[in-house]
Formats: C-alpha cells, sequence, structure tokens
C-alpha cells in the first residue's frame, strides 16, 4: 500500500473528509506544544474548517522530548487521518492543519521568534506545568523555560509577544502559565519578568474530547478504509468542547465559528469539567484498576459501577455554581453515554497515571467544598480510597499494577512503609503537594476515606460497590 500524503489525497474514498484548502500554502501562525493525539483531535479539528478562509492560522507542533510524532508523520507531508467513532459507525477525515513538527527546545525556538507566530497552544499534561518547581529545576528545555526564553527574544527583537493559550486540564489554566512562565522569566530577568506577567495575554480555556491513545488495531482499520497506510491517525468520540477566554491581542481564528465557546469566565466551566468529567474518570480509573476492568466501557458496563458514577456526580455537581443557562443534569447524562461509547477503547491504566498531579483540582477540590458546606463525600472519597490501594500496587485479584507518575517513588515509599491503611492515608495526606492541606485537615473527610479504604480492601471492588 500506498502511504497516506498530499499526492494521495485525490484517489482517497469519497466517503473520506480532507482538507479544503491546499495544506501546501498554509502559513504558520499557532504553534502548538505537546503535539499529541489530543491536541491532533481537538486543536487542529477546530481550526481546520478555518483554514480555507485564512491559510495563516496553521499549526506547526512541537514535541519537546521525543521524535515519534515526527517521524510518523513528517513522510506524509504532516497530514493523518482523524477517525469520529460511537456506536453508529466512523466519520474519518484527513487532517492538513500541521504545517510540520518541531522536535526539542533549540528547533521550537527557531520558530517561536517568527513574528508570524501569533498563538502558542498548549497541550504538556498537568505535570509539564511543574508548579512546585524552580527555574532550575524546570530547565530550558521545558514548557516554562522555552516560552520565557522566546518571549525575552522576541521582546529583545522588537517582536510583539504570542499569545499563550493553555488548552490543560488545569483550573485557570491561563493564570497558572503565566505564573510558571513568569518564574521563570525572573531568574532571565526581573523587568522582563514583569513585562511577562502584565503585557503577555495568557487566556483560559477548558477542552474536552476523549481521545484513547491510538492501538496498532486502529491503525489497521484506518489503513484499510483509506486504501493507503497511515503512521498515526488519531481515534476520538464525536463529542468536543472548547470554552476559551476572549482575550488576543494578535488576533485569532475565527474559532467560535467552529463551535468553540468565546466567553469571559471559562473558570466555572473548567470546574464543572474537571470535577464530573476528569473526577469520574479518574474514580473509574482506580476503581477499574483494582477490579481489572481494562477500560472505561467495560467499567461502565457493570451496573454497580454505573451507578456509584452517577451517584458520585450528583455528590460534585452539588458544588458547581454554573452560568444558568448550563443544563448540568444533561451534562451529567451525556458523560455517562460518553463513557459507555462502545467504539473507544479507553484504557483505565491510562487514565490512572500521574494521579499525582491530576486529583487536586478532580477530587480533592469538590471534596473540600463540601466539607466546607458540611456535606458528605462518600463518592468521593471511594475515588480516593481506591487511588490509596491501587498505589500499594496490587489488583483486588493479586495481580501485579504498575504506578506509572511523577511522584512514583515517594508514594510507593509511602505505600511499602505503611503498616496498615490508615497509615498509608496519614502519610499521604501530610503530602501538601499532593493533598491540599485545608482538605487533610478535615478529618469526617479523612474518616469517610478511612472507611471506604477498609471496605475496599476486605471486600474488593466489585463487592464493596453492589453493597454500597
Ligand atoms: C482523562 C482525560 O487521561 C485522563 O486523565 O481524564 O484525558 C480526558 O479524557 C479528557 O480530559 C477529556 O476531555
Amino acid at each position: 500500500m500506498t502511504q497516506l500524503s498530499r499526492a494521495a489525497l485525490a484517489a482517497l474514498p469519497a466517503r473520506v473528509r480532507r482538507p479544503d484548502f491546499d495544506p501546501a500554502r498554509l502559513g504558520t501562525g499557532i504553534v502548538h506544544l505537546g503535539i499529541g493525539a489530543f491536541a491532533r483531535a481537538h486543536i487542529a479539528a477546530f481550526t481546520q474548517p478555518l483554514l480555507a478562509a485564512d491559510p495563516s492560522w496553521g499549526m506547526l507542533g512541537v514535541s519537546l522530548r521525543r521524535s515519534d510524532t515526527r517521524d510518523a508523520l513528517a513522510p506524509q507531508d504532516f497530514l493523518y487521518t482523524r477517525a469520529e467513532r460511537d456506536g453508529t459507525g466512523e466519520r474519518l477525515e484527513v487532517m492538513g492543519a500541521l504545517t510540520g513538527i518541531a522536535v526539542g527546545a533549540a528547533d521550537a525556538l527557531a520558530r517561536l521568534v517568527d513574528p508570524a507566530v501569533r498563538i502558542v497552544t498548549i497541550t504538556v499534561t498537568e505535570k509539564g506545568y511543574g508548579r512546585d518547581l524552580d527555574a532550575a529545576a524546570m530547565g530550558r528545555d521545558s514548557m516554562p523555560g522555552l516560552l520565557a526564553t522566546a518571549l525575552h527574544r522576541r521582546r529583545s527583537a522588537g517582536v510583539a509577544p504570542f499569545t499563550v493559550l493553555s488548552c490543560d486540564n488545569l483550573p485557570s489554566n491561563g493564570a497558572v502559565t503565566r505564573d510558571v512562565v513568569a518564574r521563570f522569566a525572573r531568574s532571565i530577568d526581573p523587568g522582563f519578568a514583569r513585562f511577562v506577567a502584565q503585557d503577555v495575554a495568557f487566556p483560559d480555556s477548558m477542552v474536552d474530547r476523549i481521545v484513547p491513545a491510538t492501538t496498532p488495531q486502529d491503525r489497521a482499520g484506518v489503513d484499510a478504509a483509506l486504501g493507503v497506510t497511515d503512521a498515526w491517525p488519531v481515534i476520538c468520540e464525536p463529542f468536543t468542547q472548547w470554552v476559551i477566554e476572549d482575550h488576543f491581542p494578535q488576533g485569532r481564528p475565527a474559532w467560535e465559528r467552529s463551535g468553540a465557546e468565546l466567553v469571559s469566565d471559562v473558570r466555572p466551566y473548567e470546574d464543572m469539567k474537571l470535577r464530573l468529567l476528569n473526577g469520574s474518570h479518574s474514580s473509574i480509573a482506580y476503581l477499574g484498576q483494582l477490579a481489572g476492568w481494562e477500560t472505561v466501557a467495560d467499567a461502565v458496563a457493570e451496573p454497580a459501577l454505573r451507578a456509584h458514577i452517577a451517584a458520585l456526580m450528583q455528590e460534585v455537581a452539588a458544588t458547581l455554581a454554573m452560568p444558568a443557562s448550563v443544563d448540568l443534569e444533561g451534562y451529567c447524562r451525556a458523560l455517562l453515554t460518553r463513557f459507555a461509547n462502545p467504539a473507544l477503547r479507553h484504557r483505565t491504566a491510562q487514565i490512572a497515571m500521574d494521579g499525582s498531579q491530576k486529583l487536586r483540582q478532580r477530587l480533592f477540590a469538590p471534596a473540600l467544598v463540601r466539607m466546607e458546606k458540611g456535606l458528605p463525600a462518600p463518592r468521593i472519597a471511594l475515588g480516593i480510597a481506591a487511588w490509596l490501594r491501587f498505589l500499594q500496587g496490587r489488583a483486588d485479584d493479586g495481580s501485579a499494577l504498575g504506578l506509572d507518575d511523577p511522584q512514583a517513588d515517594r508514594l510507593r515509599a509511602a505505600a511499602a512503609n505503611a503498616p496498615d491503611p490508615p497509615a498509608l492515608c496519614r502519610t499521604v495526606f501530610a503530602m501538601e503537594d499532593i493533598v491540599p492541606p485545608a482538605l487533610a485537615a478535615k478529618t469526617p473527610f479523612r474518616d469517610e476515606v478511612l472507611a471506604a479504604l477498609a471496605r475496599i480492601t476486605e471486600r474488593g471492588v466489585r463487592e464493596a460497590l453492589r453493597t454500597n
């Protein structure tokens, strides 16, 4: 079979959508840091429909550490297939929004100083922000180091700063990004740090689309449908959402025409998504790892787990203050349907990664709101208990579970040294960078976590959920 490329576009089957512009003629107006499957299925999908009208908004991808995405896509002119899947079938589209992929900070820096680049979008995952690290520990080839260096060079050359748009799953991701970039900028020059904090725009945004890692079967299926090979297609659900704070001094693509919501305050939407979607996801991931459910769809096919997640969402919804236009009940119902999507193999092991970076905004934050309101939080507590048990490294059937987390050493040591579950809970709750001290101090919450931990330790997750 031949490989996907610009030359192969014309011969693709009619049902495959393709760019309605010439990908060879795009300019690079956006640089995206962290060009993984998510960005290729979400940000590129919102941008592609606008490129015929304005080809200046092509996207250059950056991989800070790995060359695998560039190596896969370069031989195919940076084209790739996006497959949207649900129970009703599959829709295929060839994506042509990428103008290239730079690998490593030096390569990226050369592109970031180009005045044509007006926006830098980011998906480097929660741990890419180094929220607890100083500039020396982060280094120049980190996201904050690279952006601070690029903004400094632009300033010295009299080039206006680009707008920095974080698309990671963090509350107030714009402000968080401003803080970490300004902190790095201080190590270059304090005056420049003030410029970063005051004169560079860091709008906030909430992104949503479930994009599991692509499997070899996915590749084979896409190749068969296309009649040409695609070294790295991306697979996603049809649902997508992007809520963006409209603050782009250098201009932006007309993303609202692709369905993005441009608002003045993103925070309520971030909390809604992080607590309801991602909080449920993390709960499903740890319970699923213990119980032996390989994917999210396998887990929610289990009536007791599904009922638990529905109740968790009710518990969490009470912590949110949403604009009147948002139908929270409908949002929760839709989430359960999305989780059950039979055409996605979203592995619980993938979501279980990096819990130390994720749980603060997903589960600890809503638990604290409930405690402050004097409300119990037993469903949230069960998710936390499942994470603590997961740290012990054994599923309910005794099989070994891996821990993929930047804090793995500390967490593994805590689990290995704790003589019993209460001691494990005590040690982990004392880690202030992972568990907010205000929540760790709430005895009623600790008691709920301990009760849940005892239940799943004695009976196993399946039984504990059934007899809840
Ligand atoms: C998931 C997210 O891996 C994870 O932690 O919860 O990647 C989730 O699929 C996306 O945020 C959905 O928008």
